[in-house]
């Protein structure tokens, strides 16, 4: 198991579907996470603690989910040197867009590695990727994970073709 952990929040309890599948996908890895609600906005001096002390208290990476005017991300990431991945997440108008432009649109000095809209398991497969640099074991576990959703792509492909061509 990876010495470190993978640090995840979200800016309300409302983003846990989506942070759900980024868990989810940690532990199929074996990888550790810890997980709280912290916002940029209702909880500006948590938010900036958890990510001021992450890097000593044995965290990794940073995933940090939040939907409408995402700040969430970009204020992790300013108070760490640690890689920070951003999720945008879709909240009830404009489809995600605010949030994915919140998140994504990072002014230089302050980096945050945005995923797609609602993207929950590509911020852990990310984060797994970051710590898998110096780990062989997990990226070993990481090129098992591709082999099987390559499979399955290819069984699908097999039954479609055997129905659907002449
Ligand atoms: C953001 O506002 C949260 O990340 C959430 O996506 C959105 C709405 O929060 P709630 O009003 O559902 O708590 O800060």
């Amino acid at each position: 198991m990876n010495e470190k952990k993978v640090g995840i929040v979200m800016g309300s309890d409302s983003d846990l579907p989506v942070v759900e599948k980024a868990v989810n996908t940690l532990r199929q890895l074996g990888i550790r996470c810890e997980t709280h609600v912290y916002s940029a906005h209702r909880t500006p001096a948590e938010a900036g603690s958890f990510a001021r002390g992450a890097r000593e208290n044995g965290f990794g990476v940073i995933i940090a989910a939040a939907g409408m005017a995402a700040h969430l991300a970009g204020a992790i990431a300013a108070n760490t040197t640690l890689p920070v991945i951003g999720i945008p997440c879709k909240g009830p108008t404009l489809d995600g867009i605010d949030a994915l432009l919140s998140t994504v649109q990072m002014p230089s000095g302050i980096p945050v590695a945005t995923v797609a809209v609602n993207g929950g398991v590509n911020a852990a497969l990310l984060a797994a990727q970051i710590l898998a640099v110096n780990d062989e074991a997990l990226a070993a576990k990481l090129d098992d994970m591709r082999a099987e959703a390559a499979a399955a792509v290819l069984a699908k492909d097999a039954k479609i073709s055997a129905e659907l061509s002449d």
